[in-house]
C-alpha cells in the first residue's frame, strides 16, 4: 500500500502534477505539515505564512474569509510560495451541481483555479461535481482532494457516504488525487483495489495540546495521524498561532518546528 512506501517512492511515479509536486516538496523540505492560515486581514495572513514557511510543504487557505482582499494578494501568496517552496491548497469545499462550481472555480473574486495547486469539494452532489472541477483544473496541472471524512464530532461523513467518496475517487484518477479523511482508504471499498492507486490523505483536526476546541473540532496527534492512521499530511492551524492577530515571531516559528519534526518523526516511524 501506498502509505508503506517513501514520499519520494510515491512522487516518482505519481501521474497528477499537483500531488507530484506535493510529494516532492514533502520529501524535499522533509516536512509533512501543511498549515492552515485562518485569519482576516491580508497583513496577518501573509505574516503568518512568510513565518511558517520554511517548515511547510503546504498552505491551506481559506479565501473568502479575507475581509481586505485584493487580486495583489494572490501575487504575494505565489510569490511566497515560490520563494518557500511550498504548495497552495485553497480549502473551498465546492459542494454544488458541476456547471456552478465551475464556475466558482474559475471565475468570481477569487480566481481559485489560476493558484491554488489543490482544492476539495464534498461528494454529496454526486460524480458530476467531480467532472465539473475536472473541466478547469485538470488542463491547468490542478489536483482535487475529495471530503471523505470530516475532523468534527458527529460528522455525516461515515459509512457507506464515504465508501462511495472512495468509489467516485476511483472513478476519476486523473484529477482526484486523495481525499481528506482521518484514516487511510485502500480499505473502505475494496472490491476493485488497483495496487497502482496512490491516493493522498490530507488530515485536519491535528493539535498536541489541546483535543478540542469546544465547537465540535477534534484534535489527535501527529503520531496517531501519521503513524497509526496513516495519513500523508497533517493540516494544523490555530496550535501554531493562536488567533493569528498580534503575531509572536519566535513562538509560531517555535510552534512550527515542534509540529514539523513530530510529524515527520512519526512518518519514519511508520515506513520503518
Ligand atoms: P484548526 O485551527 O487546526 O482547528 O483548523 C483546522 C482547519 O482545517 C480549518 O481551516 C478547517 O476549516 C479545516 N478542516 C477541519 O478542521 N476539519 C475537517 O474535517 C475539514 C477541514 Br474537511
Amino acid at each position: 500500500m501506498a502509505h508503506r512506501q517513501t514520499y519520494a517512492q510515491r512522487a516518482a511515479k505519481h501521474p497528477n502534477p499537483a500531488a507530484k509536486a506535493l510529494l516532492e516538496t514533502i520529501e524535499r523540505k522533509k516536512t509533512n505539515l501543511c498549515v492552515s492560515v485562518d485569519v482576516t486581514k491580508s497583513d496577518d495572513f501573509l505574516k503568518v505564512i512568510d513565518l511558517v514557511g520554511p517548515y511547510v510543504c503546504m498552505v491551506k487557505t481559506h479565501v473568502d474569509i479575507i475581509e481586505d482582499f485584493a487580486p495583489t494578494l494572490i501575487e504575494r501568496l505565489q510569490e511566497l510560495s515560490v520563494n518557500h517552496d511550498f504548495v497552495i491548497f485553497e480549502d473551498r469545499k465546492f459542494a454544488d451541481i458541476g456547471n456552478t462550481v465551475a464556475l466558482q472555480y474559475a471565475a468570481g473574486v477569487h480566481k481559485i483555479a489560476s493558484w491554488a495547486h489543490l482544492t476539495n469539494a464534498h461528494p454529496v452532489p454526486g460524480p458530476g461535481i467531480v467532472s465539473g472541477l475536472a473541466a478547469v483544473g485538470r488542463p491547468l496541472g490542478r489536483g482535487l482532494l475529495l471530503l471523505a471524512e470530516m475532523s468534527t464530532k458527529g460528522s455525516l461523513a461515515t459509512g457507506a457516504y464515504t465508501e462511495a467518496a472512495v468509489r467516485m475517487a476511483r472513478e476519476h484518477r486523473d484529477f482526484v488525487v486523495g481525499f481528506i479523511a482521518q484514516r487511510r482508504m485502500e480499505s473502505v471499498a475494496t472490491e476493485s483495489v488497483d495496487p497502482e492507486e496512490d491516493f493522498l490523505i490530507l488530515t485536519p483536526g491535528v493539535g498536541l495540546d489541546t483535543r478540542g476546541d469546544g465547537m465540535g473540532q477534534q484534535y489527535r496527534t501527529p503520531k496517531e495521524v501519521i503513524t497509526e492512521a496513516g495519513c500523508d499530511v497533517i493540516i494544523v492551524g490555530r496550535g501554531i498561532y493562536g488567533k493569528g492577530d498580534n503575531v509572536d515571531v519566535q513562538a509560531v516559528q517555535a510552534q512550527a518546528e515542534r509540529y514539523r519534526a513530530e510529524g515527520w518523526a512519526a512518518y519514519l516511524a511508520r515506513i520503518q
